[in-house]
């Protein structure tokens, strides 16, 4: 199988947003965002779905970091799809339980190219710094929206919105890492597309 990498430029009013991804990595991120709490969230997402990572964005964060975090949901997950091709051979289910200290965050999801997003994480709602970790919902629609996976994002327990949001991020790297992962030579659905 040839390499599977993409590279995505993405630039509006709002923001611009480019990436690389490679699939076949080591979790090597190389991040820049003018959002410290959101960028060390995507270097744990990149770090725990073994890809390779650079991604550099940049937005009118002054407005509000919303435009900035969606964006860089939906670049990265189109970054993702395009490496992906017809993801012939992928596992395309991945599921896992993350805890980080109190908090536990389940993540089931599948690559099927059908997008669909149930976010479980009504505790995620606060600020750290003065990042509204809220936000992060953008985040997870716009990744799974244009990557087309449908995800499952589960808060099981927790108290430490770092924490919290933290075994979310690394339950996404660690289920998406597995659905990835190329196990046969077909296209992975009875229908024989995706
Ligand atoms: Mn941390």
């Amino acid at each position: 199988m040839s390499e599977r990498r993409a590279h995505t430029v993405r630039e509006t009013k709002e923001t611009r947003i480019e990436c690389t991804v490679t699939v076949e990595g080591s979790g090597r991120a190389n991040i820049e965002l003018p959002l410290p709490f959101f960028r060390h969230m995507i270097e744990s997402f990149v770090k725990y779905s073994g890809m390779d990572v650079e991604l550099s964005g940049r937005g009118d964060v002054e407005v509000d970091a919303h435009h900035l975090v969606e964006d860089t949901g939906l670049v990265l997950g189109s970054c993702v799809a395009e490496a992906l091709g017809d993801r012939a051979g992928i596992a395309r289910f991945g599921h896992t339980y993350a805890p980080l200290d109190e908090s536990l965050v389940r993540c089931a999801l599948d690559y099927s190219k059908r997008p669909h997003v149930v976010y479980e994480m009504a505790a995620l709602h606060g600020r750290i710094n003065d990042f509204d970790v809220s936000v992060l919902h953008e985040f997870v629609r716009g990744y799974a929206q244009t990557a087309g996976i449908s995800l499952h994002l589960d808060l099981i327990r927790g108290d430490n919105l770092h924490h919290i949001a933290e075994a979310a991020f690394k339950a996404l790297g660690l289920a998406t890492r597995d659905a990835l992962t190329v196990i046969g030579v077909g296209i992975p659905s009875t229908k024989g597309s995706l």
